[in-house]
């Protein structure tokens, strides 16, 4: 890599094994001959947890996140993110994946019979406001059954 060299070190933040061009971090990093060096902050909506990250180095062009490019070298790291927050999806209260039934269900458990709080206290709190109760329940089977506007996306 010589002058004008660029870095793109695209990750897999959402955690889903596939590098899009929307995770992408660009850094344009010294020019002239190397070694080079660059810092890159994790995105605030980074999931915890073991995530691939791809470091791609070209010559004088930014590279795609996959594909063979001339001049340039190509390393995949598994990094792990601490630190951010838990939530994903708010309403997921049993941090399954997938908003449903068995949310209510175990939201029903946690208000009334003394169950096992929610993994991610934010995703429990399904309406967005104050902590976890009543009206998080009464805002998912609204949610569920009746059309309700979707639980607000996670802070
Ligand atoms: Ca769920
Ligand atoms: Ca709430």
């Amino acid at each position: 890599m010589g002058r004008g060299g660029r870095g793109r070190p695209p990750r897999t933040n959402n955690q889903d094994t596939v590098f899009d061009y929307s995770e992408e971090v660009i850094l344009d990093v010294n020019t002239g001959s190397g070694p080079y060096t660059g810092h890159v902050d994790p995105p605030v909506n980074a999931h915890n947890g073991p995530t691939r990250m791809r470091v791609r180095l070209n010559y004088n062009s930014y590279p795609p996140p996959c594909g063979v490019t001339t001049y340039g070298e190509v390393e995949d790291y598994t990094i792990i993110v601490e630190g951010g927050g838990c939530c994903e999806l708010r309403g997921n209260v049993d941090h399954s994946g997938a908003i449903n039934v068995a949310d209510l269900i175990y939201l029903v458990d946690f208000l009334f019979f003394d169950g096992t709080a929610p993994p991610c206290e934010e995703e429990g709190n399904v309406d967005g406001t104050g902590g976890i109760n009543v009206a998080d329940l009464t805002y998912l089977v609204e949610f569920l059954f009746f059309n309700g506007p979707a639980p607000p996306p996670c802070s």
